[in-house]
């Protein structure tokens, strides 16, 4: 752009002063030019003009022509040189102004342009802050919610292990108990002491550390001799996964959350108790034929219709064919206590032994030491009805032979007293006040039983000192019929009521006899094995014994 006005301006004298004293060469060269701007149309006009007379030049010779020419023609162009110079200079000032323009709009521009970009860059940065903050932010709040999320488990975990413990609290008691009792308890207490009786099976339970519908521990006795522990865990422990587990008396849960499998204890074979021989299937075995006198070949020995066991029952000699009681006959002696003020009567050949010098816990032996009936007395401080009591009794007693467990009523023989007999138990309880009466027919469960039907004779006979002088009357006068019997341990626990409600005249002269040997006197010298054998009272005939009808005192 530069060298366009400027250069030519000052080369143009130059070229003045040259072209009139330097080469024809340049003056050729001035012609051309001459020539070519002629060509342009520039100088056209000028050439014809000489031929008018108005230029006094042109009628000057013609050779003269190339000097003034020199000076003429020049001339000529630099008047419309003049021009064109203006218009360069015009269109050198436009393109000057127009580059100046351009530059200072492309000045502006980048200008523009750099506060955009600016700008820009300003947004970005702080755009790419707040990002950063809110990164800070979210990384901050992950890193509380780590926290309290290991801080929550750190406390599930903690609550997961005291479960374990609670889990081996309760198995180890439950073990205690089972030791003592041979079975598991019905429920468990879910929380504090657990105690039975005198026996603590655990100091303290603790309930489980949340303690909501869903945490708790259920323990739940599915046998005897099984039972379920339902325990959920948050998170779990060790083997012990998170969720529900139910634990059982074969998975002993050890503190590091491993679980054991305990062998299953074989199941104790218990014996089946067999009766000694009957040889004439009368019920009474032939043991007990010889201690009451009777044939152990006729199962009716006095031929009355009554078997002989049956008579026995009634506290009646089988060999007498006129009525006559044991006691009459001098069967049985009588024990009587009048500390305890009760009494029973007991084989002649048994012997008598008493354990409490009061009374209150006597045994009678037979001729096989290992066979004796066992009387006791025993606290109903509670004065459950007889059946809690019997039930909470028997509840954890230790089986010796295999058994069913059934219940009875039995009433004594003079209708003083009800009691309840568990005939596969062969045990009879008698409830007077806040005392229970019981008898127990003791035994070597692996060898045949010979005194079953003695047994219930003791039962029949017990009798309370204070009870029985009041009650023969009342019982004579409605429903006694002899021929009632205990029921025997064979499950015949029928509803059967008396049918015989009225009195037949022999029934009357039973009933006298009856209270003649209920109402009858203690002895003075009060002599336990001193046999009161009265020659009177025998019935004439021995016909009121029915035919042994089992008679339901259970609907008392
Ligand atoms: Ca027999
Ligand atoms: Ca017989
Ligand atoms: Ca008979």
């Amino acid at each position: 752009m530069n060298p366009l006005g400027g250069g030519e301006q000052s080369n143009q004298p130059t070229n003045k002063s040259v072209r009139m004293h330097v080469m024809p060469d340049n003056v050729l060269n001035q012609e051309e030019l001459y020539q070519k701007v002629s060509k342009a149309g520039q100088v056209t006009e000028v050439k014809e003009t000489p031929g008018k007379p108005l230029t006094p030049p042109t009628p000057q010779p013609a050779p003269q022509t190339p000097p003034p020419a020199m000076f003429t023609r020049p001339s000529a162009p630099a008047t419309s040189g003049g021009k064109s110079k203006k218009i360069i200079i015009i269109v050198i000032v436009l393109l000057i102004f127009a580059g100046s323009a351009f530059g200072a709009w492309y000045w502006w521009s980048r200008r523009q342009g750099d506060d955009a970009n600016l700008a820009e860059l300003e947004r970005i940065a702080e755009e790419q802050r707040l990002a950063e903050e809110l990164r800070l932010a979210e990384e901050q709040k992950a890193a509380e919610e780590a926290e309290k999320l290991a801080e929550e488990n750190r406390q599930k975990e903690e609550r997961d292990r005291q479960r374990i413990n609670d889990v081996i609290a309760r198995q180890e008691a439950l073990n205690l108990y089972f030791e003592k009792n041979q079975m598991y308890p019905e429920t468990l207490p879910e929380s504090g002491e657990w105690k039975e009786g005198e026996t603590v099976y655990a100091q303290e339970l603790k309930a489980d550390p949340v303690s909501d519908n869903d945490h708790k521990y259920v323990y739940a006795r599915a046998t005897e001799k099984s039972y379920t522990l339902t325990v959920r865990f948050e998170i779990g422990f060790n083997k012990i996964s998170a969720g529900v587990h139910i634990f059982n008396e074969l998975q002993k849960v050890k503190a590091d959350g491993t679980i054991e499998t305990v062998e299953a204890l074989p199941e104790p074979e218990l014996p089946t108790l067999e009766s000694a021989l009957d040889t004439d299937t009368d019920g009474l075995s032939d043991e007990e034929e010889a201690l009451y006198k009777s044939d152990i070949n006729v199962s009716d020995s006095d031929a009355d219709t009554y078997e002989d066991a049956l008579e026995i029952k009634n506290l009646y000699s089988p060999s007498n064919t006129a009525p006559q009681t044991l006691m009459e006959a001098g069967l049985v002696s009588e024990f009587i206590s009048e500390g305890q003020s009760y009494r029973l009567l007991y084989p002649v050949s048994w012997k008598m032994q008493k354990i409490d010098a009061d009374d209150s816990n006597v045994i009678f032996i037979s001729a096989n030491p290992s066979e004796y009936v066992e009387f006791k007395i025993e606290e109903n401080a509670g004065e459950l009805a007889l059946s809690s009591w019997v039930k909470l009794k028997m509840t954890g007693a230790p089986l010796k032979f295999k058994a069913t467990y059934s219940e009875e009523i039995i009433e004594n023989k003079d209708k003083s007293l009800q009691g309840i007999l568990l005939p596969e138990f062969h045990m009879a309880f008698f409830a007077d006040g806040n005392k229970i009466y019981s008898l127990t027919y003791q035994f070597d469960p692996t060898k045949p039983l010979s005194y079953q039907t003695t047994f219930l004779m003791f039962a029949k006979s017990f009798r309370l000192l204070a009870k029985e002088l009041v009650l023969p009357e009342e019982s004579a006068e409605g429903t006694a019929t002899e021929g009632e019997s205990v029921v025997e341990g064979e499950g015949e626990a029928t509803e059967t009521s008396t049918e015989e409600e009225t009195t037949t005249p022999d029934e009357e002269a039973f009933n006298d006899q009856l209270n003649e040997f209920f109402s009858e006197a203690l002895p003075d010298e009060g002599a336990e094995e001193e046999i009161p054998a009265e020659e009177g009272g025998v019935p004439e005939a021995s016909g009121e014994l029915d035919s042994g009808e089992e008679v339901d005192t259970g609907t008392l």
